[in-house]
């Protein structure tokens, strides 16, 4: 299986994270990826492969041009204007009724962002010209017949249309699909299965039916992103129907987890898709330091061989997993389980 991978991830290395009250190290850095390539290693997975160049072309549909200029001009923005450290905004548009940012960058940077977590740094553009372009590489891969998996950071799915969330600055789940539609695929489903709910690929694309959508992950009454990810949000319009959520109680093991998993793969193969995403967060291990569930070590190849089995060329795309030299070990079992062990 190619791994589509580059160095330029470095580029995006917040100083620091506001988490339960303090400025912290941020969870999403660097060191995350040396721990996911170690366990990649350890792992037997030697095929890296550089990505195709990157055109912004593959923000088309699923990012606004406002965002993506923001985006890429938020840290000059911010910079000129005195502030100190990376772009992190402190107020949100809760107006309903005031849909255009304003001029002077705190507030901008509030109207494009919905969670705190997330900041844009000196050089974070070159970060997310990689993921993009790394998970186009995948769909490369998947039109030469052969699934493949985008190693990259930071990730993507709480990134929606025209905001960053969670971490996430450009959706690159979404981005694999729309380009495997515009390779003249008819239907592609998104399976999320990252600790937390996919917000931002689901909102993309909450009214269209040739996405499926269906995300496993901690109920947002107690957990990020909270306001989205309930078992009554099913899509709007076209889409109606074809948003899946499976909201799982804290202290949730395997054997619960692949209960939801599999309803969600029968949900997948009703829809009878062309190919498969997997926003592939691995948060769900029980030591992951800002999740709850329980899974272990070996549930990661296990449902690696449950995904194989809907039979369709696959994308996975990196998402989260934190704090813990397993999240290498994890994110390869899934692969290897999905492999064929
Ligand atoms: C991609 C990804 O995994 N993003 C996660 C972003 C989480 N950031 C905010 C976390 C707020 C944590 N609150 C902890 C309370 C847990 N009950
Ligand atoms: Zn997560």
């Amino acid at each position: 299986m190619k791994i589509y991978y580059t160095d330029d991830h470095f580029a995006h290395h917040p100083k620091a994270e506001l988490h339960r009250g303090k400025m912290v190290t941020p969870h999403e850095g660097p060191h995350r990826m040396d721990l996911l390539i170690a366990g990649m290693k350890r792992a037997g997975f030697t095929d890296f492969a550089t990505p195709p160049a990157f055109d912004t072309a593959c923000l088309n549909g699923i990012h606004t041009q406002d965002y993506i200029h923001f985006v890429q001009t938020a840290w000059a923005r911010w910079k000129d204007a005195g502030y100190a450290g990376d772009v992190l905004p402190m107020s949100f548009p809760y107006n309903p009724r005031r849909s255009k940012p304003p001029i002077e960058i705190d507030g901008a940077a509030g109207y494009f962002c919905s969670s705190a977590d997330t900041m844009i740094t000196e050089t974070t553009w070159t970060a997310l010209a990689s993921t993009a372009a790394c998970a186009v590489g995948t769909v490369d891969s998947i039109t030469h017949g052969e699934s493949a998996f985008a190693l990259i950071r930071p990730p993507g799915h709480h990134a929606g249309a025209k905001y960053m969330s969670g971490y996430c600055i450009f959706n690159n789940a979404a981005i694999a699909a729309q380009a495997l539609l515009n390779r003249g695929m008819e239907r592609v489903a998104v399976l999320d299965v990252d600790f937390h709910h996919g917000n931002g690929t689901q909102d993309i694309f909450y009214d269209r039916d040739d996405v499926l959508f269906a995300s496993l992950h901690g109920e947002p009454d107690h957990h990020f992103p909270y306001f989205w990810g309930y078992r009554d949000e099913k899509g709007a319009g076209d889409g109606d129907g074809y948003t899946f959520n499976y909201p799982l109680p804290a202290g949730t093991h395997y054997a619960a987890w692949r209960d939801a998993l599999l309803d969600a793969i029968a949900k997948i193969r009703a829809f009878k898709p062309d190919a498969l995403v997997v926003s592939l967060g691995v948060d769900t291990f029980e030591q992951d330091p800002i999740s709850s569930f329980k899974l272990k070590v070996q549930d990661y190849p296990a449902y690696g061989a449950e995904i194989a089995k809907i039979g369709l060329p696959t994308s996975f795309i990196m998402e989260g997993g934190y704090g813990v030299p397993e999240i290498g070990d994890n994110t390869a079992g899934v692969l290897r389980g999905y492999m064929g062990g």
